[in-house]
Parts: structure tokens; sequence; C-alpha cells
């Protein structure tokens, strides 16, 4: 289904020269109008034109798959117009039009870009062997859906990020040449969508497109360690890690107990907040960067995230002991959203300094999240996203939880937000990007004091 945040914006006369024969009149709601507008982005991401016959809520409609030219070019005008803000990695215009039409023919248009990629680099065939091209498709789709969400929300720069974690993790396994396949596919990726996809959803994608391959030569090939072992807290954290990597559970968790409860021979006592900002937050970050070093399995990631866990949930029993000052605080990932250690350590920092909070952890879809804030009357929502294409999911769940928790303030944060005023564009109340941060922020929201 078409976003909250657009389905609430569909016209009830077309203002993009789609003509809703029979449809636009009294007696059909947005539901309808929705569907139909679906229906037309399906057809029109197959590349149909001219116009079609569908059926939406009973009723045989036609729907125009051609725009006047006019506004085609004058939407082309206004958006190629914001370029130089790009180049800045500053916010674009949203253009949620261009992510439905990219998120409902992705599929189609990742097999034409295949199609392309082979007839232009028939060797791919050969290396990537066996099913070389379904292996493309996949990878594509993926790509199309990041780019989506880059040009929904209006966070080009998501994608250029998203392409830069890519080509540090190919280069490591497959050196320049992986890396070259990377930049070729997204060369074909954007020939393909230059010719497929409907004028006036085709800018903004191309905008986004351009800008990652304008800096794809520039965007780093290594990256450097996260733990700074020159501190105690990092010097904590890489025994930990080092405990992690052994398969050794029960120690790395004991070093992490130890300074909670003051026993610590290299921290000497570290609240909880701390352990989590200063110490497991930066473990998680350098096991990312190994990972994508090509340092470290899947296997290990997820024992090691595991462990992560455990000791988060140890810590629990070591939360400051100060008297609860009855405000509410519901933390979680929405749907889609498998990055729950952040969220988790969030709900600790708050419950730590008097909140009670109520954790839901990863991929909690947007109606139960609704239910929730409404059943436990939460004066607080915290909602957490790590990848650009977590954020439109975020936009969607603001709007249902203004609906359901109507009192209730929202902050997002994650890595999906950082460096940018993606929380403001989605109409949160606030953002924090550190653990730090994220009390002081929540107590000023509801007008409580920070101690
Ligand atoms: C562990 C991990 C996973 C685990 C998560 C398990 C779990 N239960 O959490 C698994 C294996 C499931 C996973 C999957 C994927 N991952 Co992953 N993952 C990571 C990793 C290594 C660590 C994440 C973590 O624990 N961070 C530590 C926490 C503490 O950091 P944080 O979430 O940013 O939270 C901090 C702040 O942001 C803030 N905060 C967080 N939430 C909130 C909320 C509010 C309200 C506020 C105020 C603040 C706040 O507070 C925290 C403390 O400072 C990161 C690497 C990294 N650099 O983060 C990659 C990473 C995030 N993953 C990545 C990717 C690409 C993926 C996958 C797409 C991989 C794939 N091809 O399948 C999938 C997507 C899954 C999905 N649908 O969400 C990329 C993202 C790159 C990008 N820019 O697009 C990263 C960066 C990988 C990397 N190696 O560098 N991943």
């Amino acid at each position: 289904m078409p976003s909250a945040a657009l389905a609430s914006t569909l016209p009830k006369r077309d203002q993009d020269g789609f003509w809703l024969d029979g449809l636009a009149g009294e007696g059909h709601g947005t539901t309808a109008l929705t569907e139909l507008r679906k229906q037309q982005l399906v057809l029109l991401g197959r590349g149909r034109r001219g116009t079609a016959d569908v059926v939406v809520d009973g009723k045989k409609c036609r729907v125009n798959l051609e725009l006047p030219r006019e506004q085609a070019q004058r939407r082309q005008t206004r958006a190629s117009s914001t370029i130089s803000w790009y180049a800045i990695g500053a916010m674009s215009e949203p253009s949620p039009f261009c992510a439905e039409v990219l998120k409902a023919g992705a599929r189609g248009y990742a097999a034409v870009a295949v199609e392309k990629l082979f007839a232009q680099f028939p060797e791919l065939d050969r290396r990537f062997a066996p099913n070389a091209s379904s292996k493309w498709r996949d990878n594509l789709l993926a790509r199309i859906q990041y780019l989506a969400a880059s040009v929904d929300t209006g966070h080009h720069v998501g994608f250029v990020q998203h392409v830069a974690w890519e080509k540090i993790a190919l280069m490591a396994r497959g050196g320049d040449e992986a890396c070259r396949d990377l930049e070729c596919s997204l060369r074909v990726l954007r020939e393909t969508l230059a010719a497929e996809l409907p004028v006036n959803a085709s800018a903004a994608a191309l905008q986004c497109l351009d800008l990652t391959l304008e800096r794809f030569h520039a965007m780093p090939t290594d990256v450097s360690m996260e733990l700074d072992t020159s501190t105690p807290a990092g010097t904590l954290g890489a025994k930990y890690l080092l405990a992690v990597l052994e398969g050794d559970r029960r120690a790395a968790c004991e070093l992490i107990l130890d300074a909670a409860k003051g026993q610590s021979a290299i921290t000497g006592t570290l609240t909880v907040t701390e352990i989590c900002e200063r110490v497991l937050g930066p473990v998680q970050i350098e096991l990312g960067r190994m990972w994508r070093l090509n340092q470290i399995s899947i296997a290990e990631e997820h024992f090691a995230t595991e462990t992560t866990q455990t000791a988060i949930s140890m810590l629990y029993l070591h939360l400051a002991q100060r008297p609860r000052h009855g405000k509410v605080a519901l933390c979680a990932c929405v749907e889609s959203n498998a990055h729950d250690v952040g969220v988790r350590m969030v709900a600790a920092a708050l419950e730590d300094s008097g909140w009670r909070a109520i954790c839901l952890g990863q991929n909690v879809p947007i109606d139960d999240l609704a239910r929730a804030a409404a059943d436990f009357q939460v004066d607080l929502i915290a909602l957490s996203g790590s990848l650009i294409t977590h954020v439109p999911l975020i936009g969607a769940a603001i709007a249902r939880l203004r609906e359901a928790a109507p009192n209730a303030k929202i902050m997002v944060g994650g890595l999906a937000f950082a460096g940018s005023s993606l929380d403001q564009q989605l109409g949160a109340d606030a953002s924090a990007s550190s653990i730090a941060d994220v009390v002081a922020v929540a107590n000023r929201l509801v007008g409580l004091q920070t101690p």
C-alpha cells in the first residue's frame, strides 16, 4: 500500500493529469482512490502508456497513463533546480510519487537492468555462476528499494551512504573488480530508469543516482577502527570483544558486570548508560566494521550481538535505584527494522533515570505500535531506524501515532537519522544522537528537570 503520508495527500481530482473516471465523484473514500493510484503506478512501473481499464471498488475505471507534457516539464525543471543542494549533502525535495513508482515497478526495473547489464558485460554470467542473473536481480531490486526510500524522504545522501557502505564491503571481498561491478551496475540502473520511468517520476531518482555516481570514486575503500583503546572504556570494549570472538560469553558478560558493580580494574564503576554509550555501542560498530572488511563472519557477528543483548539484559539489574517520576516511554523499532540494540539502550537509559520504559524491540508493526501507545498511555514514544528504508515507515508510524496517542511526544533516532534533519521532516518532536542526550531531550519534552 502507498504510505499513509501519500494516501492522505491523494488528490480528489487528478493534479498529475490522470483522470479518475467514476471515482473522483462523491461517495468514494481515500481507500478507493489509493487503490486506483496503486494500480496506475503498477501499470506505469511496467512501462504501460496511454490509457488502461482497471476495476476498483467494484467499478470499472479508465486511468490515463500519459501526462500532459507541460506539467512533466515543469516538474523536471523544478527538480533540477535543486541539484546544487545535493552537492553539499543537504536535503532535497521529497518525491513520494517517484518512490511509489519505483516500488511498484521494482521487479520489472531490476529485470530490465540485469538484461542490459549482462548485454554490456557478458563475462558477469561466468563470474557470478551459478544463477548469475538471479543474484544480480536480487541485488538491483534491493538497490531500487534503497533508492525509493531516499527519494521518498528527499534524503539522497542516505542512498549515497548505502552505496559507500557496499563499496567497502565489496572491496574487501572482490577488490577493484568488485567495485567496478558496483559502479557499472549503478550506471546501468540509471540508464534503465531514464528509459523506463514515466517522465514525471524520473527526475528525483536520476538525480540521486547522479549524485552517487559523482561521488563514487571519492568514497573510501577502508574504514578505521571504532574502539579507542587509549581510554579505559575502549580498552574494556576491546577485551569484551576479544572474549566474544573467542566464543566465551560468560567471560565477556563478567567484564561488563564488573564495571557495573564497581569491580572493574580497567574502568572502575560505570553507570548502565555509560556502559551502553562508551563500551557496548562502540563494540557493535566495530563488529560492523570487521564484518564489512570481511574479518569476521555473519555467524561471529550474530554471536557477538546476541552476547551484547545478554549483557544489556543483565545490566537491567544494575540500573540506578532512582525513584520513578511516573512518566512512561514506549521504545521500538518500526516494522522491517531488525536492529534493536540501540533502542534497548535507549530504554535502559530512560529507566536508569526514573522513567518506566516499555521496550518492544525490533520489527513492530505500525498498528500494534499504535495500540501499545494507547494501551500503556505513554508520555513518550522513541522510534529507532537504522537504514534509509526504515525512514518512510517511521513517517507512517508517526502519522498513525498522532491519532492513537495524541498527547504523547515522539522522538526518533538511530543510524538512519545521523547528520540529517529527517526528524523535523517526519514531524517528530525531537531527535538525539547519543544515549547521554536521550534522557535530557526526553525530560525536556515532557517538562521534567534533568538532574
Ligand atoms: C548487529 C547488526 C545487524 C544485526 C542486528 C541484530 C539486532 N538484534 O540488532 C542484523 C544481522 C539483524 C543486521 C541486519 C542487517 N543489517 Co545491520 N548492522 C549491525 C551492526 C553491526 C551493529 C548495529 C548495532 O548494534 N549498533 C549499536 C547501536 C547501539 O547503535 P545504533 O543502533 O546506531 O544506536 C545508537 C544511536 O543511533 C542511538 N539511537 C538508536 N535508536 C535510537 C532511537 C531514539 C529515539 C534515539 C533518540 C536514539 C537512538 O542510540 C544508540 C547509542 O548511541 C551495524 C553496524 C553499525 N555501524 O551500526 C550494521 C548495519 C547497521 N547494518 C547494515 C545492513 C546493510 C544490514 C542489512 C541490510 C544486511 C543485509 N544485507 O541483510 C540487514 C538489514 C536488516 C533490517 N531489515 O533491518 C549496515 C547499514 C549500512 C547502510 N548505511 O545502509 C550497517 C551499518 C553495517 C556495517 N557493517 O557497517 N544488522
